[in-house]
């Protein structure tokens, strides 16, 4: 697998390699059931075990030269070819705003294609249900523009794809990864691993993929965004201490620095992408060794990488 060869692939790719290769992705994803090298698939939910180094990415929002960037500087596709205990992790929405958005998809998919045991791709709130979609999702635009009249077919496979992206990833004993953040009556693993089943009765996915930590509420309050919420300290706690876990890392917001802290460290958000219409002056990634405990995310910082 030569990162640079996907890379220019997916810039010339048509709308029939796009729809194939998606098909692929989702015949995979749909027959991955238990243990599968380091990772474990309970329905939506991926546990890993805790050994060996994992690569976290955060909002790439159609920035295909940020994700480029963070694979060259990380080193992390020869990690993967090299050894087995590498996990590349993606914390969802990959398409929208930046202009890259088809591109992006392309080569994330073409990832988990080479290394299908290796790269875990979680769901976004821009890779969210027909009854949540985000605003603006200029995602069809592009792939009009793109594939001209055969955007069609490419965004309908891409929206199926969506219903098989993981909800959460669990690593026992140490921490919790999530695209956006925690729903106060999350009570044990199954309802991260059943949230696309029990939603829209339950409000578990739309949290999962809409809520951000807010500093100032104490349990929940309304969210700007119209969908999700904001949560405060005490649900972190709670629902951290249900899972057995310590600390949260999640994408969703904008950083300025690449990265930020909430709930005294207890969250991470991590934010992968540069340029309009954010505008931020970093983004950062994470390269976290799995074995090691960390009570609080401020203890990261050695491995949060800005660029
Ligand atoms: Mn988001």
């Amino acid at each position: 697998m030569k990162l640079s060869s996907i890379i220019k692939e997916s810039k010339a790719i048509q709308s029939s390699n796009f729809v194939k290769t998606i098909n692929n992705v989702i015949d995979l994803l749909d027959g991955e059931r238990g243990k599968t090298g380091c990772l474990t698939i309970s329905d939506h939910l991926v546990t890993l075990e805790p050994s060996g180094e994992a690569l976290v990415i955060g909002d790439l929002h159609g920035d295909l030269d940020s994700l480029l960037r963070i694979l060259q500087n990380s080193g992390f596709t020869q990690k993967l070819a090299k050894s087995k205990d590498a996990t590349l992790i993606f914390l969802g929405d990959y398409g929208d705003r930046g202009t890259r958005s088809a591109e992006v998809y392309y080569t994330i998919l073409k990832l988990k294609l080479a290394f299908p045991e290796q790269v875990v791709l979680l769901r976004g709130n821009h890779e969210g249900p027909e009854d949540l979609k985000a605003s603006p999702h200029d995602l069809p635009l592009q792939l009009q523009a793109r594939f001209k009249e055969n955007w069609i077919a490419a965004y309908s496979k891409i929206r199926e794809l969506f219903a098989y992206l993981y909800n959460a990833v669990l690593v026992e004993e140490r921490c919790l990864m999530v695209h956006g953040g925690l729903s106060p009556n999350i009570n044990s693993v199954q309802d991260l691993a059943r949230a696309h089943l029990t939603h829209p009765k339950q409000d578990f996915l739309e949290d999962l993929l809409w809520s951000d930590p807010n500093d100032m509420v104490k349990t929940v309050s309304n969210s700007p965004r119209g969908a999700g919420k904001f949560f405060g300290k005490n649900v972190t706690e709670n629902v951290l201490n249900k899972l057995g876990v310590k600390i949260l890392i999640r994408g969703h917001e904008k950083c300025e620095n690449g990265f930020k802290f909430n709930h005294d460290g207890k969250v991470l958000t991590l934010f992968s992408r540069k340029g309009a219409p954010y505008y931020n002056a970093y983004g950062a990634y994470l390269q976290l060794p799995l074995s090691k405990k960390f009570e609080n995310t401020q203890q990261l910082i050695p491995w949060i990488h800005k660029f």
